[in-house]
């Protein structure tokens, strides 16, 4: 075996994300580009000599190349063991599993999650930490500041591995497994879940549609919905990944997923529709005729997770990223278990988890997960949502329906602005922060300022701190307006603009979101000056 030492240089641009490094796919292409960043990791987090790794990725276009370059790199840095999905395929949450159930040093995961693939579309790498999770900052910190420093990298001169075939290969000393990817993760899915229960369901006529958005889960999906539980064949659709993910936006939201949305506002429509993201760590949730919101799903699901085996005895707490709208609050008051809110991105959730403080967290971004694994779990909020309906027998509008009745409605909405100029958006950012101090007392249309803040967060498990996560506005009577940059994108600045009400008065829990929001968007549009400094008198996107 060849180990070839390149020298290289920084190259700008290499600082994580919100969750790992997104950029364009021909800009990971470039000379080095994917290289330093390897190696970065490998430095930042105190070289891979005698270390195991899961690599894995959600297929998209560049994923094969990718994994042959950090395969031969792991050989020529020491690693032991890298186990593999086949094909170089692996969804996050099963990444995440395989992690922990192998108890390696941690794993190299290739997505950019929601974004679309291709040459002209996204790329991305994060590496996830012994516990499964996305690296926290303190560890990305390390990983950037080897992207500024590095000065060489090491890679071997060996021929690609054959990862169609299952089974141990070698790079040198190095053992490579390649696996199945989607064995492992069904069998803790069914520890999880009442199976016979969900299988009873689907036998007794009750239709899903699952829309895979020709991304990860589809071959996840078809294994457990329909070879498994027993949904009809074709209940899997869009069911075959591909490396441009069908030159669509695997994004699983009203906008993106309008095929879904169609078939489930159809009067044909099935009892239960789900759509999942490029990777497979996101879900989004439908019934007969009715969105259900991500902050609303994860709410149901913490109020009725008893129903699964896995949480019969209760929660030990619940988390949630602070745009996410408080209905989760709302139960775990009831429930009598801790609520912890936390800055977005799932890596904040990780300590709570492994401290057993919560089972179950949830983000708007359309991410719901727990304890089982250390990532969001698209496939997994599906199955304990089927394990709820097959227990209370009742449909998705009516479980709502009751939810709001008992808890009151906590109206929500995200407007995004998209592909703003970076230095625009700043400025907008700034201005508001600026006037923060300024704004409580003052009404805007209908409604009036209770406190303008901006969030930080102490992590109540490592005391560690993190600042500047969002501008937070309150009104009196507890609507709310945040706004915060994106940390995901590729290109510009995409502003989020996250609306909520909360409504308790019965005759108006079935309004139009976007109406019931209405003065919450004005008195947002008007403090932020939003039109003023982007040019945009509307959002790009609404979920
Ligand atoms: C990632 C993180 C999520 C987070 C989301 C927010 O999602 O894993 O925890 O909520 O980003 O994105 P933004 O910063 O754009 O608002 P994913 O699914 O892209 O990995």
């Amino acid at each position: 075996m060849t180990i070839l030492t390149i020298e290289t240089t920084p190259i700008e641009g290499q600082k994580p994300g919100t969750s790992g490094l997104r950029k364009k796919t021909k800009v990971f292409m470039e000379k080095n580009f994917l290289e330093n960043y390897v190696q970065s990791i490998f430095d930042g987090i105190g070289g891979v000599e005698g270390k195991s790794l899961v690599v894995g990725g959600d297929g998209r276009y560049f994923n094969d190349s990718a994994i042959q370059i950090i395969l031969r790199m792991a050989a020529a840095n020491g690693a032991a063991l890298i186990i593999v999905g086949q094909n170089g395929l692996l969804s996050t949450p099963a990444a995440s599993h395989l992690i922990r159930i192998n108890g390696t040093d941690g794993g190299l995961i290739l997505s950019a999650s929601h974004n679309p693939g291709g040459p002209d579309a996204d790329f991305g790498l994060k590496y996830n930490t012994p516990n499964g999770g996305p690296a926290a900052e303190g560890v990305t910190d390390k990983i950037f500041a080897a992207t500024t420093t590095i000065k060489e990298y090491k890679i071997t001169h060996t021929p690609d591995i054959d990862l169609s075939k299952l089974g141990n290969q070698a790079i040198g000393p190095m053992k490579i497994k390649v696996i199945d990817p989607v064995a492992d993760y069904a069998a803790l899915m069914e520890e999880l879940f009442d199976f016979p229960a969900i299988k009873t369901l689907f036998a007794s006529g009750f239709r899903i549609r699952f829309d895979a958005m020709h991304a990860i889960t589809g071959p996840y999906a078809t294994e457990i919905l329909e070879k498994t539980l027993g949904a009809a064949p074709g209940s899997v659709v869009n069911a075959v990944p591909s490396p441009t993910f069908g030159n669509g936006h695997p994004d699983p939201n009203p906008i993106w997923a309008k095929e879904l949305v169609d078939a489930m506002m159809a009067p044909d429509a099935p009892d239960f529709g789900a759509a999942s993201d490029g990777d497979g760590d996101r879900n989004m949730i439908m019934g007969r005729g009715i969105y259900v919101t991500p902050s609303d799903s994860l709410a149901l699901l913490a109020a009725h997770a008893r129903c699964a085996p896995a949480y019969e005895d209760g929660l030990l707490g619940v988390a949630r990223s602070m745009p996410t709208s408080a209905a989760v609050d709302r139960v775990a008051e009831r429930l009598g278990i801790e609520a912890f809110e936390t800055p977005t991105g799932w890596k904040f959730f990780g300590n709570l988890l492994d401290a057993g403080r919560v089972t179950i967290c949830g983000e708007e971004s359309a991410g719901t997960g727990s304890t089982h694994v250390r990532e969001k779990d698209g496939l997994w909020a599906v199955l304990l949502w089927l394990n709820i309906l097959a227990t209370t027998r009742k449909s998705v509008s009516d479980m709502m329906a009751q939810h709001w009745a008992d808890y009151g409605r906590n109206y929500y909405s995200r407007h995004d602005f998209e592909d703003i100029e970076s230095e625009k958006a700043n400025a907008l950012f700034s201005t508001l922060r600026d006037n923060l101090p300024s704004l409580k007392g003052q009404s805007f249309g209908a409604l009036t300022v209770a406190e303008a803040t901006e969030f930080a967060y102490d992590d109540p498990v490592d005391g560690s701190h993190s600042a500047a996560q969002g501008l937070i506005i309150t009104f009196n009577g507890g609507a709310r307006a945040v706004l915060r940059l994106s940390g995901t994108g590729t290109v510009g600045a995409t502003l989020r603009l996250y609306l909520e009400a909360l409504e308790t008065d019965p005759a108006l829990l079935h309004q139009d979101p976007q109406e019931a929001l209405a003065d919450v968007i004005d008195a947002a549009h008007a403090i932020a000056r939003i039109e003023e400094f982007t040019g945009r008198s509307g959002p790009d996107v609404i979920t």
